[in-house]
């Protein structure tokens, strides 16, 4: 990413974030399917920050930048600055081929930004090969996120054992890596034991993907090299099975899913008061037919 390309990815991210639909339908949009997305989600304090630091460099591969989004459940809006020690990713800072950025989830229902899928596109138009999108939780928020993603890896601390057996049915059948992460504290082999159990559980089909559980730590280089390599063994997975045009057909779905929405929500603030006191199915019908007329020009 050269200065002036930061500068305007910048510009457009920060323009995004308080952009009608038709100002989002305006932006170029290209090349955005080429873009691989890792998500990676996991409960508060997992160590996913810290993680993402020490693998960012590892993803770097030879063709292209790579760009980081920090899903934020607190902070209002940040500009795009790294927010020092909260998001732990210093030591990237000043790292020419990536690019991070950390968004507000504010109120929005699902615990992802409203307009992350017009940002992780407009990231793939700017030419980024990868993007890493951490999201704080499990649950709902990991089934948001696998629908934005190509690989979802799953984040979890020693002691998170209890919780895996409460989980077994959601959260475990949606993450494509599981991560034993701060292997170096106590509990990290029941978690792994607890995870191996569960998982095995799970039928894989021929030709499909059995979900590997990889044992990490901050401190151990070579357990980060192993991740790194399970997430390019997925990736090659996916591409060569019909994973990755799904995931693609999905993400549209879901870009233009989110942006109807909110369409929608502009078309009822701009309806005179008096108009909401009819039937809803009036309403209803004037609605449509407001998103018709525009559909048609
Ligand atoms: N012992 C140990 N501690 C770690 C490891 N990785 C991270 N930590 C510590 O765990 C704490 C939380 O790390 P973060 O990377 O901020 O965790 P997070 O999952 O991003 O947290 P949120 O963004 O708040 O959900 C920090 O104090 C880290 O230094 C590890 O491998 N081993
Ligand atoms: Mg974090």
């Amino acid at each position: 990413v050269t200065p002036a390309a930061r500068r305007s990815l910048g510009r457009v991210l920060s323009r995004l974030a308080d952009a009608s639909v038709s100002e989002v339908l305006r932006l170029p949009q290209s090349a955005e399917g080429r873009c691989r997305r890792i998500g990676i989600t996991g409960p508060s304090g997992a160590g996913k920050s810290t993680l993402i630091a020490r693998l960012a460099r590892r993803r770097l591969t030879g063709d292209g930048d790579l760009a980081i989004i920090v899903i934020d459940p607190t902070s209002p809006v940040s500009g795009g600055a790294i927010l020092g020690d909260r998001i732990r990713m210093e030591e990237l800072e000043g790292e020419e081929r990536i690019y991070i950025r950390s968004l507000a989830s504010r109120e929005s229902l699902d615990g992802l930004a409203d307009n992350l899928p017009d940002i992780l596109a407009a990231l793939g138009s700017f030419g980024f090969s990868e993007v890493l999108v951490e999201t704080v939780g499990a649950g709902q928020i990991a089934h948001a996120i696998r629908a934005l993603v190509d690989t979802l890896l799953l984040v979890l601390p020693p002691g998170a054992g209890d919780q895996i057996q409460a989980m077994k049915g959601g959260i475990l059948e949606i993450a494509d890596i599981y991560i034993v992460n701060k292997s170096d504290q106590p509990g990290a082999k029941e978690l792994f034991s607890a995870l191996r159990s569960v998982l095995k559980r799970r039928p894989v089909a021929a030709g499909g993907w059995a979900p590997p559980i990889v044992e990490t730590s901050f401190g151990d280089d070579e357990s980060l090299e192993r991740l790194a390599a399970e997430i390019g063994r997925h990736q090659a997975w996916a591409m060569e099975s019909e994973r990755w045009e799904a995931a693609r057909a999905l993400w549209r779905a879901q870009h233009v899913g989110s942006l109807v929405g909110r369409r929608v929500g502009e078309v009822l603030r701009a309806l005179p008061p008096e108009t909401l006191k009819q039937p809803i199915d009036t309403l209803y019908r004037a609605v449509l037919r407001e998103l018709t007329e525009e559909g048609a020009m």
